[in-house]
């Protein structure tokens, strides 16, 4: 999915404490950002004109920063007010933001220490959404070769600037005509989407990968536990292989851009009876409510 479509001539980006127009939002060649992928990033999206979750996108943008020794050159309160000018200045009613901030302007050369400041831009512009119909009639994916980020290289709770592992699975996606890929990590254990992270349903139980799987920690994924612990449905976070996905009653994906989507086919394998399960078309509703319904 690619989620920001601009209405460009209009659009006005916040950059580095500036609302400009989109046609003099530029940063240098210089920036480590460009050059090295050193940066880390948010999206997140607006619906009826409230900026959903944003709190939970600043922590996780603040840690990931702190992961990698970036410092963000303005406080949390300052940033979630920034975003929220950008989304008013834009007059976004439903919609999606993209919040960055990189290392700096820089020397060409690996040190970060050379970049002084950091620079940070907000995008809020429209949204690109899956077609209502893969909702109604389930996506189908394959199991991706590339391997999720080792923990010990970039840790993949940072969503970091540096997507290169995930875009080769999305590469892998595209070219077999599905829309999305499940990461495995360097053990074998589902890890999650390129964009999204995964749950799957087995005789009435939720069950959905540990952060330590490799997991970017989704604000999505947490809301949905969250709901569907409300209906009384049991979640419970453990490692799920290939084949658990293969014999899963109901399968289904979280995120920013696609909420719940379910999942009816991977690797050739069939899901359940082929279409979206119950647990999976309640979360989605329940997650629309909420999105739809909760205040500012
Ligand atoms: N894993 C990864 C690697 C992600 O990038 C998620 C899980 C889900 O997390 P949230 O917090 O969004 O529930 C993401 C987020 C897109 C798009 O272009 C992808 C994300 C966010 C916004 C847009 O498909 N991924």
């Amino acid at each position: 999915m690619c989620p920001i479509k601009g209405h460009f001539m209009t659009q006005k980006i916040w950059l580095d404490g500036n609302l400009v127009d989109s046609k003099d939002a530029k940063i240098t060649v210089f920036d480590h950002g460009l050059l090295y992928g050193d940066g880390v990033f948010e999206g997140i999206r607006v619906y009826s004109g409230r900026v959903f979750e944003l709190d939970a996108h600043i922590t996780r943008l603040y840690e990931s920063a702190k992961a990698i020794r970036l410092v963000i050159s303005m406080s949390q309160a300052d940033l979630a007010r920034a975003v929220r000018e950008t989304v008013e200045a834009n007059s976004v009613r439903e919609g999606y933001i993209r919040l960055v901030v990189t290392r700096g302007v820089g020397t060409l050369g690996l040190n970060p220490f050379v970049c002084e400041k950091s620079s940070i831009f907000i995008i809020a512009g429209s949204i690109q959404l899956y077609p209502e119909e893969l909702y109604e009639k389930g996506m189908k994916i394959i199991s991706a070769t590339t391997v999720r980020n080792h923990p010990l290289a970039i840790p993949p709770q940072v969503k970091s600037l540096n997507y290169l592992n995930n875009i080769l699975a999305k590469i892998e996606a595209l070219d077999s005509n599905v829309p999305e890929a499940v990461m495995y990590n360097h053990e074998g254990y589902v890890a999650e989407a390129t964009g999204d992270n995964v749950f799957i349903v087995k005789k009435g139980v939720i069950h959905t990968p540990p952060d330590e799987a490799g997991a970017l920690g989704g604000i999505t994924r947490g809301i949905v536990i969250k709901l569907a612990q409300q209906e009384n449905l049991q979640v419970v976070e453990k490692n799920l292989t290939r084949f658990d996905l293969y014999v899963a009653d109901e399968f289904f994906l979280t995120g920013t851009a696609a909420e719940v989507i379910g999942i009816v086919e991977i690797d050739g394998r069939i899901i359940g009876d082929g279409k979206p399960g119950p647990v999976t078309s309640l979360l989605r509703r329940r997650f629309f409510e909420y999105a739809h319904g909760k205040e500012k």
